[in-house]
């Protein structure tokens, strides 16, 4: 029996369950970079360099290994831009049997995938993806008759299916969660250290040439290009956030500061996305730390907490929810994307920063991400498409499967409040509190009406009272309009002419 096994780009991992029983004398194992791929949606330069600079790497260690690798290259000529075009042509090349794939991470592909059986009149098997902590049975079982989710209840039972921080049957230290410790604002004299820096080698230096001049029309820049490539730099990357970022991570969690992008996060999720590393071995290694008393309880459980919660509980949702997830719009917003997504043109310090920021890394934390860039696009009613499109696009570590749920359901609150107990909508005020940003902006933050007001400010009023309907029952929001109605009633309409204003002109 002839066997082809396909490793998609994110799926990157040795352990990968394609790969379980593979025999290196007989099986070939497929590797392509396809257009399709590249350009369903024009992916940043960073994203698709990194991308196809790790699976070169991946590949060369395949074959290292002993295995055959069938690697096609985007230029090769033969190249037919697709999964299936690629897998037809190796099936042909090949004599190939049958054909193992792990269950990719993304809708669009497994739609695509389920109908090549039939196609190609050949046994597709698909395996469970068990990098995962919870596969997405399991998260439905748990989702079953609740009307609202939340991520916490979620986290608690995988902490107790994993044994993470457990003392017996009670959470480490008595508290499950330790949220409330981690949010403190920046302080002025915060030393943080370098991210995670890699020179290019030769393969990462070919792959930047051939996407500056495939891709030249891709939202971002190449260079700088620092990201790890391999297994053995991601290693070293998580190694390098465990000694000189982990312990200051739960307490500035929420923290952002003018130039300084990559604060004391992780910066993790690139390699953890596309299998470089894998979750448990993170989660494990903080968890090590944490009892060998090198960090404290609140920067490991905090850690631990997104990975073996957040992003767990995401995915869970998006495989619960899709394919109607994709289309959610409970605010039913129409506005398309101000340009300044793009160009980082405008006078909002803050949304100039994380934009710029986002240009050059591929990356902006999580933060920045939430109440920054989503905030901004939840108070002006974009439409959850652009948005969605726009998020998929600029970050090096996102795949529909983490990035919907979170713009759709923890941005947006399109979904009506199933991800979320209430919208993330805030005023200036939170941005101002949690970073610098407010000190070099053209609006003046401590105004709340006017020409130079901060914008987020009567925005924030604005949304809530366009979207009174919909939001004024929900027990978390009341008291939002009470405070509203007891407003002078010339503010009232200084709010809505000021919004109005900003949002013909954006
Ligand atoms: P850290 O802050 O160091 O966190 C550690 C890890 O926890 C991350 O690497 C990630 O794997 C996981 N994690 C944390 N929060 C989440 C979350 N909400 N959902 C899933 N995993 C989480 N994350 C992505 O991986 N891909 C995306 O496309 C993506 N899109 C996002 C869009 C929006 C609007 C928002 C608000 C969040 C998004 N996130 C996404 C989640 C989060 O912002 C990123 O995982 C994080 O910023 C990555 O940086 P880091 O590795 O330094 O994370
Ligand atoms: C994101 C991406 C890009 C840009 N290019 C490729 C590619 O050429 N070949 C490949 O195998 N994977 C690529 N990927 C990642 C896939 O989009 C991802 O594996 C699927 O969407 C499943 O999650
Ligand atoms: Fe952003 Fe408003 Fe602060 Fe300017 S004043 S940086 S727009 S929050």
């Amino acid at each position: 029996m002839k066997t082809l096994r396909l490793i998609l780009g994110d799926q990157l991992s040795k352990s990968i369950s394609s790969l379980n029983d593979a025999k290196s004398s007989e099986d070939v194992i497929l590797m392509c970079e396809v257009w399709d791929e590249s350009t369903y949606v024009k992916h940043h330069k960073k994203k698709i360099a990194f991308l196809f600079s790790a699976m070169r790497h991946f590949a060369d260690t395949l074959q290292h290994d002993g295995y055959k690798v069938e690697y096609i290259q985007l230029n090769d000529k033969e190249n037919t831009g697709s999964f299936y075009g690629e897998v037809k042509r190796a099936i042909s090349r090949y004599k190939i049997n049958q054909v193992i794939i792990t269950m990719p991470n993304e809708y669009r592909v497994l739609n695509d995938i389920k109908t090549w059986e039939k196609k190609l009149n050949i046994s597709v098997e698909i395996r469970d993806d068990d990098r995962f902590l919870s596969t997405p049975e399991e998260f439905a079982t748990w989702a079953k008759k609740k009307k609202q989710l939340r991520m916490e209840f979620f986290y608690r039972e995988m902490r107790k299916k994993h044994h993470i921080l457990m003392q017996n049957d009670s959470p480490e230290g008595g508290q499950w969660n330790y949220d409330k410790e981690n949010r403190k604002p920046p302080k002025r004299d915060l030393k943080i250290p370098k991210t995670y820096e890699q020179e290019p080698d030769k393969i990462t230096q070919t792959v930047i040439a051939l996407v500056n001049q495939q891709f030249a029309d891709h939202f971002g820049d190449t260079e700088p290009f620092y990201f790890a490539v391999t297994r053995k730099q991601a290693l070293q990357a998580l190694n390098l956030f465990i000694q000189e970022r982990l312990s200051h991570f739960g307490d500035y969690q929420d923290a952002m500061l003018e130039n300084e992008p990559w604060m004391f996060h992780s910066h993790l999720s690139f390699y953890l996305n596309c299998g470089l590393l894998l979750p448990l071995e993170c989660i494990k290694v903080v968890e090590d730390a944490y009892y060998e008393k090198k960090i404290p309880l609140n920067a490991a459980e905090g850690f631990i907490r997104q990975i073996l919660g957040w992003r767990e509980y995401i995915r869970g949702l998006y495989w619960l929810k899709m394919p109607d997830y994709a289309q959610e719009n409970f605010f039913n917003a129409k506005r398309s994307l101000p340009e300044f997504y793009w160009s980082g043109d405008t006078k909002m310090n803050c949304l100039r920063q994380c934009v710029l920021e986002t240009q050059k890394n591929a990356y902006a934390h999580h933060i920045q991400r939430l109440m920054v860039l989503g905030n901004f696009t939840l108070l002006t009613g974009i439409h959850p498409k652009y948005v969605n499109e726009w998020y998929l696009i600029v970050y090096a570590d996102a795949y529909e499967w983490v990035e919907l749920p979170n713009v759709t359901g923890m941005i947006l609150f399109a979904d009506g409040g199933y991800l979320a107990s209430k919208p993330y909508a805030a005023s200036g005020n939170y941005i101002n509190k949690m970073s610098n940003y407010c000190k070099n902006c053209n609006y003046k933050i401590s105004k709340k009406t006017g020409e130079d007001a901060c914008p987020f400010n009567y925005l924030y009023w604005d949304f809530l009272i366009r979207n009174r309907d919909k939001l004024e029952s929900n027990q978390r929001v009341n008291m939002l309009y009470r405070t509203y109605d007891k407003m002078d009633k010339s503010k009232q309409k200084q709010i809505q002419e000021d919004s109005q204003k900003f949002l013909e002109q954006l």
